[in-house]
Order: C-alpha cells, then structure tokens, then sequence
C-alpha cells in the first residue's frame, strides 16, 4: 500500500478535530438555560473556550495515544533510545499557540466584561438628579449645602463602584426597575424604593432594564442567579450593583455564592420573572395588601431592630426560624 503523505494526514486530522471541536462547543449542553440579555454573551464565550479545550484535548491526547502505540518496545528491541536534543521550530511553535489563545481569549473576555457593563457602573446615576440628590442628602449631610457642580465628585462616592452597569448601548438610561438587594445572614431582602415593597423574592419584569444596588448587613455574601450567568458580591459598608434584561418569564434560584456562615447553604431564595403585565398585576397586589404603606416608606430601616425589619416580610422571607431567631439574639 502506498504511504500516505504527512501533509495529507496532518490535514485530514486538522479538519476533523476542528469539526469535532465545534461540534462539541454547541452541544455540551453544561450551561443551564439562558434567562438574560447577559447569558448569551457570557455562554458564547465559554463556548468558544470549550471550542478550544476540546481541539487542545483530542489533540495532545491523540498525540500521546499516538507515540504510545508507534513507538513502543518492539519484540526483541534492546537499544537505546534515540538522543533527542530538542527541536527549535517545535518549542517556539507550541509556545506560539498559547500565546496566541491567551491574548485572544483575553481580548474576547475584555469585550464581554465591557458589554455587560462592568467598567461603568453606577454611570446612570449621572443622568438621574433626583436620586442623586438624594443620596448625598443621605450618606453627606455636611455636603447639603454644596453648589450643583460637585454632584459629580459626590456622585463618584455614594454611587455603586464595583459590578455590572449598563451596556454601553443603555449608558446614561435611567433604569426601568431599581431594587435594593440587601443580604444578611441568611437572607435576601429585597426592597423596591418605587413602590416601598418589601419581600424575600426578587420579582422583576422580562426584557426591561433592572439595576440591583446590592449591599450586606453583616459579612460578605454574593447574589448569584445561574440562569442569568450574574453574580456580584454584597459587601459591608460598599455598595455593588448589577443590571440585566431578563428575558424569559419563569421562576430561578438566587443562591449566595459566598461562604457566609454556618447556614450558608440554606441562603437561598427565588427571582420571578414576570411578563410586563403579571408584573404590574403582583407589583398592585402587593402594594394593596401593605395597609401602612406610607409608614413603610417614611421609616428608616437602620434605626429599626433586625425583628420590626423583618416583621413586614416574615412571611415572604422563606428562612429557617432558627435563623432568624439567631438574627434577632444579635440586635
Ligand atoms: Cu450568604
């Protein structure tokens, strides 16, 4: 039979591998489905990574399955090895690949980080006075007085510094839905500063624009949704945020990600997306069933004790009474 050229075979297994490789990108099936405008971006990515670890696996595998069965023991073959001194065009080769991986994968991942959002947030803020001034009025009192211009300097300080903002497509929007995202041990509160709502579920309505100004109350926790492909951590005495587009109405866990005490792993809770109009229906529910709304709104939660905090939400709130009789022992 006659030898097939190495060109040819190089070839042929290039092409195969490549079409294996991206076959296995599309079809692991390892993501849980994608419920954000931000899933999407991220999921590309990995695929693209999975695309890449696939075609290095068959290929140094196969590389060494390869020499393992070519150049093996032969009956009867005592010699010695042949002395290889190393190989120039091979080394810079095998170290041009990576390199050329890691700076695209690095350069891809930059991109994604910037669409998400992640190198402005709190940037909104600039567009929105009204809640700007308000904030200053609450974190710097001594600033009240302070001429117009400084909003920007004291804008800098109150807004949320870390986290995913808009996109730059949304950059200056005003969101469609603010939510406080408050975690403490070993919940999730969430309080809607529109409406005064309080619950222990996070409800936010599909394909509109939804900023969480995330903080913590004791230790640092982190505000995971899968399905989102978002996490962010809550952290004492900083604020972080993360804005997103859900796009599919359903029902996903909200897990904390952040190893938080010994009841860590019962941190859990629920965000629901809801159509527009399911959303407008529960935001009417609830608001109808709050009789002391007004006072809901005026009161000032720091100077609340853990057990008023929680009373309006003890229902909502889906945590342990141990816990929470744990949470009112500390106040
Ligand atoms: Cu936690």
């Amino acid at each position: 039979m006659k030898q097939i050229p190495a060109s040819l075979l190089t070839l042929v297994i290039g092409v195969v591998v490549t079409l294996i490789s991206l076959w296995v990108g599309q079809n692991h099936g390892w993501l849980p489905e994608q419920a954000s405008e931000q899933a999407v971006l991220v999921d590309d990515f990995f695929n693209v990574m999975v695309v890449i670890a696939t075609a290095l696996f068959l290929v140094v595998q196969g590389a060494i399955l390869f020499a393992l069965f070519q150049f093996r023991q032969r009956q009867g073959d005592t010699t010695d090895g042949e002395p290889i001194e190393g190989n120039l065009p091979l080394e810079a080769f095998w170290t041009a690949i990576p390199a050329v991986i890691v700076i695209g994968l690095g350069t891809y991942s930059v991109y994604v980080f910037q669409e998400m959002g992640g190198f402005n947030p709190g940037l909104q803020e600039a567009n929105s006075q009204g809640t700007m001034v308000a904030q200053v009025m609450d974190e710097q009192v001594s600033d009240v007085g302070a001429p117009l211009v400084d909003h920007g300097a004291a804008d800098k300080q109150v807004a949320g510094n870390y986290g995913f903002g808009a996109s730059p497509m949304k950059e200056g929007n005003t969101p469609d839905l603010t939510v406080e995202v408050k975690g403490l041990q070993y919940a999730w509160i969430f309080t809607y500063p529109d409406s005064g709502i309080v619950d222990g579920e996070l409800h936010v309505p599909a394909n509109q624009d939804v900023l969480l100004n995330i903080s913590s109350q004791d230790v640092i926790h982190s505000f995971w949704v899968p399905q989102f492909r978002l996490k962010q951590d809550a952290i004492p005495g900083e604020e972080t945020e993360l804005r997103f587009v859900a796009t599919k109405p359903g029902t996903y866990s909200v897990v904390c990600a952040e190893l938080c005490g010994a009841y860590h792993g019962g941190m859990r809770t629920q965000v629901i997306v809801h159509t527009p109009e399911d959303f407008e229906q529960w935001r009417e529910s609830r608001v109808a069933q709050a009789p002391h709304q007004d006072e809901t709104v005026a009161a000032n939660p720091a100077e609340m004790t853990a057990t008023d905090y929680l009373a309006p939400v003890s229902q909502a709130l889906n945590i342990h009474t141990h816990s929470l009789a744990h949470l009112t022992s500390e106040q």
